[in-house]
């Protein structure tokens, strides 16, 4: 009886359940490069290179450890670039009887996998993904009878059942939740340390090349390359956030400064999403820190809730609404994404900001992608599926269980609240506060409207309006509907030219 163990490029964790049992001198482990999987979006270079390096890095550290690998390179002429085909392939070469996966993480792989066991003749075990901190089966049990979810009450479960944080059965601090102290604007003078920077060995090296000439058409630049590829850098990584940046990580969480990318985020979705790091070493080691008094509670609490809490959470989500969820569409939004969105061509200067480092580094920090990207894709109606491309291509940490969720329940409200209680639409002021982006932007972020006006101003107003029938009875929307009826009829008659002017202009 030989089996074959297949391990995806986001399953890179010895941890994995497929290896589980492995017994080293009889099975092989198959890892395949496949470009259905670099273009069924066409991913950023630098997503394409980190997942491909990270994946070589991951083989060897296998046959150093004794399993026996079959890898597939993508410029393998033999290489028949799906999935489906490099396990078919490896079924004959090995005469394999029984194929063991840990599930994927994203449905359209699972769909496929599903079929795999009676079109090529051989028994499928789908194991779960026990590297998430709560299964599929608890989550729906939880979300069983509730008419909307909602992360906090999620996330307190988790804290109770894990232990972290935890005072007997209350929150250390005597709180569940600090993010009342988390938004502090940007002050200037603020010193970010440098990011996490691992110098490219030959392996990415050569990774770097295959890509910048079969990827070449891709959005985003390869270089400067950065990233960490192997299991003990992605733990320096981890290391030099909690010395460098979790202390400062809570108080400017939200906020946004011209030319710092990275401010005091983590940068570790990369890692945690394709398993070089865990999400419970990342809360220990943060919880850690704040037992050691080297970092405050609202910084440590922040971010385990994003782990903990949100991670978890639109995972869980993921998975109980799929395939429904990537259709749905609230507000039957039907523009077109904006040609800027892959070329940072636009006279708003918060967007230029953010599209450009995200072509840059392949990374945009929550409140850029939320406040920012999100909430003009929301504003001005961009098509969801659009949306949904463009985030599951630019950012190196981006597959489907994760982008989705947050882009079309987070962002877009494609579900109509199930996720968030509101939309998180603003107007320029939000940014303003949040950022030192509107001092060099051409539009003026206090004037509401005419052609000098931030178009976030005017826009805010007309997504309300054009929604109403959707959202006036939201409780926590009905106030802005008031006060728009209160404005004088040419202040609206003004939202509403200078809305279809903008509107226009973007086709
Ligand atoms: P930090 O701010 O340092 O947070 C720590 C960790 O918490 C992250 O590494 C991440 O693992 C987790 N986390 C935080 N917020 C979320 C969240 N909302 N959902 C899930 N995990 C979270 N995250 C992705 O990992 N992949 C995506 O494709 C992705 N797409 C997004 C699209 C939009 C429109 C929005 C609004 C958010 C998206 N997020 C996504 C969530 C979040 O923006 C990123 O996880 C975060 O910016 C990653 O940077 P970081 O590691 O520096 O995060
Ligand atoms: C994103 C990606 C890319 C670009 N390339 C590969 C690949 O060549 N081989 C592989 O195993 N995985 C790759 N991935 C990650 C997969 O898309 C991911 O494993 C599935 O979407 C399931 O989550
Ligand atoms: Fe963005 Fe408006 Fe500020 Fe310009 S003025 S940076 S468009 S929020």
């Amino acid at each position: 009886m030989t089996t074959l163990r297949l391990i995806l490029g986001d399953q890179l964790s010895t941890s994995i359940s497929s290896l589980n049992d492995c017994d080293k001198a009889k099975d092989i482990i198959l890892m395949c490069e496949v470009w259905q999987e670099a273009t069924y979006v066409k991913h950023h270079k630098k997503k394409i290179a980190f997942l491909l390096s990270a994946m070589r890095h991951f083989a060897e550290e296998l046959k150093h450890a004794g399993y026996q690998v079959c890898y597939r390179y993508l410029d393998d002429d033999s290489n028949t670039g799906s999935f489906r085909g490099e396990v078919e392939r490896t079924i004959e070469e090995y005469s394999i009887d029984q194929i063991v996966v840990t599930e994927p993480g994203e449905y359209r792989v699972l769909d496929d996998m599903e079929t795999w066991s009676k079109a090529l003749g051989v028994s499928v075990e789908i194991r779960a993904d026990s590297r998430f901190l709560c299964s599929a089966d608890d989550f729906t049990n939880w979300a069983r009878g509730r008419k909307q979810l909602r992360m906090e009450y999620f996330y307190r479960e988790m804290r109770k059942q894990y232990a972290v944080l935890m005072d007997g059965d209350q929150p250390i601090g005597g709180q569940w939740n600090y993010d009342a102290d988390n938004r502090k604007p940007p002050k200037s003078g603020l010193s970010v340390p440098p990011h996490y920077n691992n110098e490219p060995d030959v392996i990415s090296e050569t990774v770097i090349g295959l890509v910048a000439e079969r990827f070449d058409e891709h959005f985003g630049d390869i270089m400067p390359f950065y990233f960490a590829v192997t299991r003990q850098q992605a733990l320096q990584a981890l290391e030099h956030f909690i010395a460098e940046r979790l202390p400062t990580f809570g108080d400017y969480q939200d906020a946004m400064l011209e030319g710092e990318p990275w401010m005091y985020h983590s940068h570790l979705s990369f890692y945690l999403n394709c398993g070089l790091l865990l999400p419970l070493e990342c809360i220990a080691a943060a919880e850690e820190a704040y037992l050691d008094g080297d970092a405050p509670i609202n910084a440590v609490e922040g971010f385990i809730r994003q782990i903990l809490g949100w991670r978890e959470y639109i995972r869980g989500l993921y998975w109980l609404m799929m395939p429904d969820y990537a259709e749905l569409n609230f507000f039957n939004a039907t523009r077109p994404l904006p040609d800027f969105y892959w070329s940072a061509d636009t006279k708003m200067n918060c967007l230029k900001q953010c599209i450009t480092e995200t072509q840059q580094h392949a990374y945009a920090h929550h409140i850029q992608r939320l406040m920012v990207l999100g909430n003009f894709a929301l504003l001005t109606g961009i098509t969801p599926q659009e949306v949904n491309d463009w985030f599951l291509i630019v950012y190196a940490d981006a597959y489907e269980w994760v982008e989705l969720p947050n882009v079309s329940g987070m962002v877009l409200f494609s579900d109509g609240g199930y996720l968030a209680s509101k939309p998180y639409a603003a107007g320029g002021s939000y940014i303003n506060k949040m950022s030192n982006y509107c001092q060099g932007c051409q539009y003026k972020v206090t004037q509401k409207t005419g052609s000098d006006a931030c178009p976030f101003n005017y826009l805010y107003w007309d997504f309300l309006v054009r929604n109403r029938a959707q959202l006036q009875t939201n409780q926590r929307v009905s106030m802005m509907y008031r006060n728009y009826d209160r404005m004088k009829p040419e202040i609206k008659q003004a939202i509403a030219d200078d809305s279809q002017q903008f509107l226009a202009s973007l086709s």
